[in-house]
This record gives C-alpha cells, structure tokens and sequence, in this order.
C-alpha cells in the first residue's frame, strides 16, 4: 500500500499489507517466543525493556520525523509522541520487578495469588497517535510477560515498524514484539478471531470497537477497548477566562481534532458569553496552521482526503469563525468554531477534525446534563475557581479523564481510559499491568 504524507500528497513509501495467512504465522512464532519470555527473569525483562527505552530515547528525532511524514505531526508535537513512549517504555520496564502476588491469610494452609501472562497480545492501533498509542498496549504486554503483535492504521504503518526494528536491536528476542501492516477487515479481524491470541487491546472507532468486543466475546477473549469521545469543556463565570479561552483551541485542534480527548463541545455559562467569544476569536486566528516541519506551527494536516470530506460535511452553513490555513496540496482544513443546536450533529457526533461547537448554559446542573447527554464518557474540563464546585461537577461528568482548569487528559503515570461507549478496562498507570495479567490463585494445605 502506497504510503502518503498528508501535508504534501507525496508517496514516502509502499508498505506490504499481511493477509490472514501471515497473521497465523505471526501467531505461531509469538506463542513459541511467548513459552521462553515469560520465563526470563524479572531483572533481565525489565533490563531488556530499558535498552528498547533507551534506544527510543537515542532514536527520537528520527521518530518524531518519521511520525510526521506519516501522520502530519508538527515537529513539536512528534518530539513530544516519540518522549512519551520512551518514558512509557521505561515506566513499565520495572514492573517486572515490582508487580508481586499476595499471600493471603486462610485456614487450613498457604494461599498464594500469582500474576500470569496471559500469552499472545493484538494491539490494533488507529492513525492518529500511530507510536504513542502503539506504546501504551505493548509496553506493560511485554513488561508482563506477554508477546505482542501490533497491527497498524493502514496509514501509518512507519514508526511501528522501526520500533520493530530498534526492539530487536535491543536484544528483545525474535518473535516477541511483531508488527504487521494490513487491512483492518483482513489482519485486524484475524487477530481478534484466532484462538492462540488471548487479549485484543485495540483504540479506534466505537463502532469497529463494538464489533470487535462482540467478536471477542465469542472466545470469551480479554479486550481493552479505547474508543471515540465527544468532551465537553465546561467554562464557569467564576473562571480565568483568559486562560480558559486561550487554552481552549488547543483542547480540540491539537493534532488537528484527531483526538479522542478533544473537548470538541465547549459548555459557556451564558453571563461570560460574550467575553469568553471575544477572547478565543482572539485565540482561534492566532493558531498557526501549516508545514509540520516549521517549529512554530502548531496545527498540521488532516490524515486523508477521505477524511478531509467526512470532516468538511460536519460544517453546514457559514460558522461562527474560521481560522486561516494552506491552500494547494495536503489535506488542510481550517480551526472552525460553529454555535450549532445541541441537537445538531456537530454537536453530538465524533468529527475528528479541528471543529468546535460552542453551547451556553445557565447554571450547574444545566452544564452537568448538557456534558452529559452523549453515549460517550472518556474525557473533560471544567474551568472555575471555585473548589466545591470543580469537584462537584467532577465527579458528576461522566468521563474518564477529567481536568480543573487544563485540558491535559495524558499522564502516563496515571489510568485512561472511557466511560460508557468511550471505552472498556484502563491503559497507562499503575491500572494497565492487571489488564495484561490474569490472577491464579494457589492454596497448598498443611493438613
Ligand atoms: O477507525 P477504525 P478509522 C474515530 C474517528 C474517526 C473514525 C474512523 O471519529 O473519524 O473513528 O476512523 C482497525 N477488525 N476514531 O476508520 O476503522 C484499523 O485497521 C479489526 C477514534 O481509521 O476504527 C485500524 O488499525 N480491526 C479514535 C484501527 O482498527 C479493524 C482513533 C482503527 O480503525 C477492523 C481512530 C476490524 N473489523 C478513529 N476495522 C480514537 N478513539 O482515538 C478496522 N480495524
């Protein structure tokens, strides 16, 4: 498959896409590498893990410039992907080490909990941040124990497949970590239907998400399920609304809106309405869209032009207000901010591409059921300087990720992922390990 950088429409590669056959042998050799990985001890797994971290580390510009040819990244931004999955690398790297059983007091003898790996792990692994979120599902795999076989977006195939490479010039053994480009319909739905592999981690849309649960289910296979979002920005009277307005664009046009965080609904208590629009106006002209490699850009390309049409048949009618942005080749589209009904399916659909919709509210409880009248849950902001109410409104949004003045929903230390549609099970933090683990319980008798 033809390889294309959507900031310019060249052709940077021509990748091989694997059919069901290859994804069977894939299979084969990660449960023969699994029968010896899981037997390496704690140290020299977390020490392998720490090379491969290492050798992301001395890679990164390499990376970052690879992910943007492929994916449209600013440089910044890329540098920023290629950082994180160093660090996520290194962060499950000690598990190994760390992630103990218990041993649980009982009568009659010894009771003794271990956590397994669980064998084969599919990371399928969507377009948007094709390194980053490749990272979250294999490092704490591997770091348990399992072996991993990553299937792509079939647009972004590259850095995974040099990850491959840097993991096996780490030392990782042969057929431990395997990346195979192809087809979703094709070698993704062989991962999630073969019976050697154990759990499908897979981030992309709700619909393709809820047929693979429905796929898995079949096998009674573990699945972690990251999948579409439609956050709500909540903005109080009581908030800095100079910060609130300058940061909001970038809560919804980082990468371009192609985000499952993106607070694509932007909630505005009525009597700061007009304040609050002057200000991001203000913010919204000032984002600088263009060449991915100018290190001042701060918004790039959308990934294709199929993409480009699906995002474009969102804005009906003349928005509110449009940002600037390249014309002639790759596939641009401009920071758009729309006032739509919260019927209108801006406002209530995934759209994936720099769009705002800006609703207001009257008071607390009219922001909490707006935010909430969505089948998605998996992130958020509330801006306001009153403690209580930020808490309240917390723990009332139903989301995953939620953020009191900011919109950074990724930590890598902490738990991410969705409620309702938005997703199943937890990546990153402490959370992560006990998906790729199963728990035996032991009981010897001294009787
Ligand atoms: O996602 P898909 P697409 C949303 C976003 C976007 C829309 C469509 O709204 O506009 O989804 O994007 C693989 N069995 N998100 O079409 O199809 C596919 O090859 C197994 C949100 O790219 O869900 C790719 O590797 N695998 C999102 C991955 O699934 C299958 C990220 C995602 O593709 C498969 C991406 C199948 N039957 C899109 N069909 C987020 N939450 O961040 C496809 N795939």
């Amino acid at each position: 498959m033809k390889i294309v950088n959507p900031a310019t429409e060249d052709v940077v590669a021509d990748v091989e896409l694997a059919d069901a056959a290859e994804v069977d042998r894939a299979v084969e050799r990660a449960r023969t590498a699994y029968e010896s990985w899981r037997k390496v001890s704690p140290g020299d797994r977390a020490r392998l893990l720490r090379r491969f971290a290492d050798l992301v580390d001395e890679h990164g510009e390499e990376l970052a410039r690879l992910e943007l040819v492929n994916a449209g990244h600013p440089i910044g931004n890329a540098r920023w992907a290629a950082g994180n999955v160093r660090d996520v690398l290194h962060f499950y790297a000690g598990a190994p080490e760390r992630d103990h059983g218990r041993q649980i007091p009982v009568p009659g003898g010894v009771d003794i909990t271990f956590q397994e790996p669980l064998g084969v792990v599919g990371v399928i692994v969507p377009w948007n941040f094709p390194m980053m979120i490749m990272s979250w599902g294999m490092a704490p795999a591997l770091a348990a124990g399992n072996t991993v076989i990553v299937k792509p977006a079939e647009w972004t195939p590259l850095t995974a497949l040099r990850l491959a490479e840097l993991a096996l010039a780490a030392g990782l053994p042969e057929g431990v970590l395997q990346v195979l480009p192809g087809a979703g319909e094709v070698a993704g739905a062989r991962l999630v239907e073969h019976p050697g592999v154990a759990k499908i981690v897979f981030t992309g849309s709700t619909e393709v998400g809820k047929e693979i649960a429905a796929k898995a289910a079949r096998h009674v296979k573990r699945v972690t399920l990251e999948l579409g979002g439609k956050s709500a920005n909540i903005v109080f009277a009581d908030a800095d609304l100079d910060k609130a307005a300058s940061t909001a664009p970038y809560a919804v046009f980082d990468n371009s809106g192609q985000d499952c965080c993106a607070r694509s609904r932007l909630l505005v208590q009525a009597e700061v309405y007009d304040a609050f629009m002057e200000r991001l106006a203000t913010a919204v002209r000032g984002v600088k869209v263009g060449d991915p490699l100018d290190e001042s850009t701060e918004m790039g390309p959308l990934i294709s032009a199929e993409h480009l049409d699906r995002v474009r048949g969102f804005v009906r009618g003349t928005p509110y207000l449009q940002g600037a942005c390249p014309d002639g080749k790759g596939y641009w589209f401009p920071p758009t901010v729309l006032t739509p009904e919260v019927t209108d399916p801006a406002f209530t659909e995934e759209i994936f591409g720099p769009v705002v919709s800006v609703v207001r509210f009257e008071d607390e409880a009219e922001a909490v059921r707006i935010a909430n009248d969505t089948p998605y849950g998996l992130s958020g902001s509330i801006w306001t300087r009153d403690v209580g109410r930020a808490l309240r409104v917390a723990r009332a949004v139903e989301a995953g990720n939620l953020s009191v003045n900011s919109h950074s929903s990724v930590r890598y230390w902490t738990p991410f992922g969705g409620f309702k549609q938005s997703g199943l099970g937890r990546e990153l933090g402490p959370d992560a390990l006990a998906a790729f683990t199963e728990t035996k319980n032991v009981f010897i008798s001294w009787e």
